[in-house]
């Protein structure tokens, strides 16, 4: 018999506990997941007695047999013999994989749970058909997981099995995957080299009150990208692109006003309002995320702003992102002091495991943070002298960019923004913008207003957002009625209003101090 041809996409792990499968039939469960739509099923049964396991192995192998769907039995080889399957998913403290190989025959299917690069590795030169890529993010469902990997982590290992020779391994990623989040994962896993084949889920579907639905609704979601996919991504942009294109965005935001939806810190709930008004956008400043769903719906953008920082505004920005991820609308994160504490360190976490970002803009600090550099030393929410060259600053940017698959902007003199394939250095501003607060904040309300208008290139719009801003600012200064900082702030306003009028009348010569 040849094998079995395997579909990763969706592949289903049972769980019998009461606090999962529920009072629900585990063989009815199954059933109806197939018949939904997942591609592979494997037997997850930590407690059962080996008599009790070969007798549930061989009913469930009836259902999936029937539906044309691999079976495999978690850990254990002897009970995949007993019920004749077509193979074993093993852990890292399981039987090895050679042995099981041997005992099993070359045509069994034989997987490994991978947590790190060098279990992947290991796994795919020993011959495993298939990887369970984890843990993806925290779940009650296996609570003593080695380590949370995040999506970086699975992407990281994807690109390196390829380096290494293994590209044609299947993988699937596992753990807190659910419908919320499973287009994310497909796409923030995929490194240029290699894709994710599929994800693995037990409560998405198994604690479902409709498994059926759960498992179709998953593969309907598999089958396309998420909404906030980025359609752009390897368009040219040269320079004269940029001056030729941007007035012409900014018009477009001062006659739509889209919605500009802050949760921001309590220092610049103002500020940012007038910033908003100011450039051609409608601002609504609201730290509800039970609202977030209706606001999401007006088509306008989130700026998801950490300045201010409690769990419980915590669990309103998870629900917000949630809210406008789910339609594809925008969202700005701005980390504000991001390694300057635990409690920031966390956050930063917490909200990039919760949802996908767009763009993340911050300063040297708050980026590295994000991208995982340890020791990072932030002492206000706005320090952050330069440590790094320009150069190491660009392929921070770039390499972060390119691995939450978004745009990165780190501000700075010199303000360095990518989304992984093109990267541009913008040094406009003036140094009064250091001397104001939230100035920093509101460039994000700026950046947010512009992306509801251009959603098709978001690196196209950060740039837009940053030149309108940094530019008004010089033109602000310079005025011989601005002082200081001061008098600086209504002047820096007024002259947001005033490029975005000049851009209405379709003047756009203010772009020419784009450098
Ligand atoms: N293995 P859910 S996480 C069985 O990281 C299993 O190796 C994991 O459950 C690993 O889809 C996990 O409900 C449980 O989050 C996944
Ligand atoms: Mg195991």
């Amino acid at each position: 018999m040849a094998p079995m041809a395997v579909d990763y996409s969706l592949y289903l792990v049972t769980d019998s506990t009461p606090a999962i499968l529920g009072d629900k039939d585990l063989v009815a469960v199954v059933k109806a997941a197939v018949e939904g739509g997942a591609t592979i099923v494997q037997y997850r049964d930590k407690t059962s007695d080996t008599a009790e396991l070969v007798r549930v192995a061989k009913q469930l192998h009836q259902v999936t047999k029937a539906a044309g769907v691999p079976f495999l039995i978690n850990d254990r080889v002897d009970v995949a013999l007993a019920a004749g399957v077509e193979g074993v998913h093993v852990g890292q403290d399981d039987m090895d994989l050679k042995t099981a190989r041997k005992l099993l025959g070359p045509d069994a299917i034989i997987g490994i749970t991978a947590n790190s690069l060098e279990e992947a590795l290991d796994a795919a030169g020993d011959g495993a058909d298939y990887l369970g890529i984890g843990t993806v993010f925290a779940t009650p469902t296996k609570e003593n997981t080695k380590s949370i990997i995040g999506t970086a982590g699975v992407r990281d290992i994807l690109s390196d099995l390829h380096l290494c020779g293994f590209g044609g391994i299947q993988t699937v990623a596992i753990g807190g995957i659910n419908a919320s989040n499973v287009q994310r994962v497909m796409y923030q896993c995929a490194s240029p080299t290699k894709d994710l084949d599929g994800v693995a889920v037990v409560s998405a579907i198994i604690a479902s009150q409709d498994p059926k639905a759960a498992a179709h609704n998953l593969r309907d979601l598999l089958s396309r990208p998420p909404p906030f996919a980025f359609t752009a991504h390897h368009v040219q942009l040269s320079r004269n692109d940029i001056i030729a294109r941007v007035p012409t965005i900014i018009a477009r935001m001062a006659s739509r006003k889209p919605l500009c939806h802050n949760m921001t810190n309590l220092v610049v709930q103002n500020f940012a309002a007038n910033v908003a008004l100011a450039i051609g956008a409608s601002p609504i400043m609201s730290n509800n995320g039970l609202e977030a769903g209706d606001l999401a719906a007006l088509g306008g953008a989130l700026v998801v702003n950490m300045g201010t920082t409690t769990p419980d505004i915590r669990s309103n920005h998870l629900k917000a992102l949630a809210a406008y991820n789910a339609v594809g609308g925008p969202v700005v994160f701005d980390p504000v002091g991001a390694g300057a504490t635990q409690q920031r360190r966390e956050g930063v976490k917490a909200l990039m495991a919760g949802g996908y970002f767009d763009v993340i803009k911050g300063n040297e600090g708050e980026i590295r943070t994000v991208s995982g550099a340890h020791g990072v030393k932030q002492h206000g929410v706005d320090s952050g002298a330069s440590q790094l060259t320009l150069k190491d600053r660009i392929t921070l940017v770039k390499a972060t960019a390119e691995r939450e698959s978004n745009v990165v902007l780190m501000s700075g003199v010199i303000d360095v923004i990518s989304d992984g394939v093109r990267t541009f250095t913008i040094s406009n501003g003036h140094k009064y913008l250091g001397e104001i607060t939230g100035s920093g904040c509101t460039l994000g309300t700026t950046i947010a207003s512009v992306l509801a208008v251009e959603r098709e290139d978001k690196l196209l719009a950060a740039v837009a957002g940053i030149l309108m801003y940094e530019i008004a600012s010089e033109r602000a200064a310079g005025r011989d009625d601005v002082k200081g900082p001061g008098t600086f702030v209504p002047a820096f306003i007024d002259e947001l209003y005033r490029i975005r009028e000049e851009c209405v009348r379709g003047d756009g010569t203010w772009i020419e101090a784009a450098k």
